[in-house]
């Protein structure tokens, strides 16, 4: 049996109930036969056995009193992936479908994407199965607070600082920072996605969404062509969902669909951003809403459509993972969708993943795509370190270097080793080369 087929066999032999995390295991090791079968060192210092477990686990209870009195408790994770290239960096999710096994798969796709972003960070993820659908702003803090009671033992701004993803953004980063920064009685770095008074760096809000757009548009000018006069299919209507439409219509693209976990509203004539933003950011209502206001929008509710139904040529998955399947691969070619790129965290099913590539479409895997947040969170950390403020513009140029670099990375990568076009090896093999050199240098830790 190869090295390869080894380690999976092993990881799908210990976590058989974790789909996800062997779904990530599986897209990463598969590109990265062809780095280490032909270099036995690998082998001889159990490279892949190391890498594909965490560092540390962490799981603890959250116990926090709702707006009725009642105790409620959830379950809390931190796993600190890898730390071979810098302290662990990564978001935390709040969402009721969160288990060891997602948190898992997140961290393990962490550490690659870090490595593309070109700064000093290891991979982690963490989170908790707490739904804050329909919770109040004093549940919303109570259990805020009672998850970093906890988690505040685990974290320095030296080892491993946190951020935002699903269910997780500016107001819950603030109570996170604010327990903290009680318990340990220290004004530091330790999250990133801060308030812009309190230490946060300008651009991370619209970060992920414009890195997206930025990857794709340097794609594009390589191939001569612009988002300008595009249509663009975007799922989501979150952070990165709301900031990638805002940058693919400032390139003058029209976005016609946004979905949320109800539904999808398709809007021939271009989305409305205002609109979703009141909707989404100002009142955390529900899609449907959109449809009220704009007579001229379709608004399905998600068992009947999905935003990947509709003639684009652009498609942009910034929701969640596995929500882009084969079938909805062939609606979009059968469509004529030329781009695929992946705003959120593997939300492409690795069928329907193959099948685009296989089909001639460039396919932009989340760890590259997406890099833009984490890599705008590493500039806050350098901002903090250096108590400064950059601004707005500067944040974003680097930015914009950072996504044309990993371009330009995963490209070369790819052609490097004979697979030109496929910017999945490309992007798993440039993440790790840096991350296994660093690992090799430092010995059997
Ligand atoms: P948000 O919580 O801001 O938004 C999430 C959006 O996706 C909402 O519209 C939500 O709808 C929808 N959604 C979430 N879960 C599901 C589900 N199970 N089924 C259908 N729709 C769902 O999160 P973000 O925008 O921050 O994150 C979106 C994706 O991007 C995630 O995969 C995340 O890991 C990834 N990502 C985020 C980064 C960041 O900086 N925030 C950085 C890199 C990647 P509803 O409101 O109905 O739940
Ligand atoms: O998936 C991700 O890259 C994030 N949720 C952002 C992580 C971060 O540390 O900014």
């Amino acid at each position: 049996m190869s090295y390869v087929d080894k380690i999976i066999a092993d990881v799908e032999k210990k976590n058989a109930e974790q789909p996800e995390f062997l779904q990530a295991i599986k897209e990463v090791l598969e590109s990265l036969r062809v780095v280490v079968e032909g270099d036995s060192a690998y082998e001889k210092a159990a490279l892949l056995e190391r890498l594909v477990e965490p560092e540390r686990t962490i799981l603890f209870r959250v116990p926090w009193v709702d707006d009725s009195g009642k105790v409620q408790v959830n379950r809390g994770y931190r796993v600190q992936y890898n730390s071979a290239i810098g302290p662990y960096k990564g978001g935390l999710r709040f969402h009721p479908s969160v288990n060891l096994g997602i948190i898992k798969f997140l961290g393990f796709e962490q550490i690659f994407k870090n490595s593309l972003t070109g700064l000093p960070m290891g991979g982690g993820k963490g989170g908790s199965d707490f739904d804050p659908k329909g919770k109040s702003e004093g549940e919303v803090m109570r259990f805020c607070q009672a998850f970093m009671t906890e988690l505040f033992r685990h974290i320095t701004e030296h080892t491993d600082v946190p951020a935002g993803d699903i269910g997780v953004g500016g107001r819950e980063i603030g109570y996170l920072f604010g327990q903290y920064k009680k318990l340990k009685n220290e004004f530091v770095g330790v999250l990133t996605g801060k308030g812009l008074t309190w230490g946060g760096s300008l651009a991370r809000t619209e970060a992920t969404g414009y890195g997206l757009v930025y990857l794709v548009e340097e794609y594009l000018k390589v191939i001569g062509d612009s988002f300008k006069g595009k249509k663009v299919a975007v799922s989501g209507s979150g952070n990165v969902a709301i900031f990638a439409v805002q940058k693919a219509q400032a390139l003058g693209a029209t976005v016609v669909t946004m979905t949320d976990s109800s539904g999808v509203i398709y809007h021939e004539s271009g989305i409305d951003l205002d609109t979703i933003k009141e909707i989404k950011l100002v009142k955390r209502g529900r899609l449907i809403e959109y449809a009220n206001i704009h007579k001229d929008a379709v608004y399905k509710e998600a068992s009947e459509g999905k935003a990947w139904d509709f003639p684009v040529d652009i498609a942009l998955p910034c929701a969640t993972q596995n929500e882009l399947n084969i079938e909805d691969a062939k609606t979009l070619i059968k469509n004529g969708c030329k781009i695929v790129s992946e705003g959120a965290n593997m939300p492409t099913t690795l069928d329907a993943s193959l099948y685009l590539q296989e089909s001639g479409i460039p396919f932009f895997p989340g760890k590259a795509a997406n890099a833009g947040g984490v890599a705008t969170s590493g500039l806050e950390m350098s901002q903090n370190s250096e108590r400064l403020s950059w601004t707005f513009e500067e944040v974003d140029a680097k930015l914009n270097g950072i996504m044309v670099n990993i371009f330009h990375n995963i490209d070369d990568t790819a052609k490097e080793y004979g697979k030109a076009g496929d910017y999945i090896a490309g992007a798993n093999i440039a993440g790790f080369n840096k991350v296994a050199q660093a690992m090799l240098d430092q010995g059997i830790i």
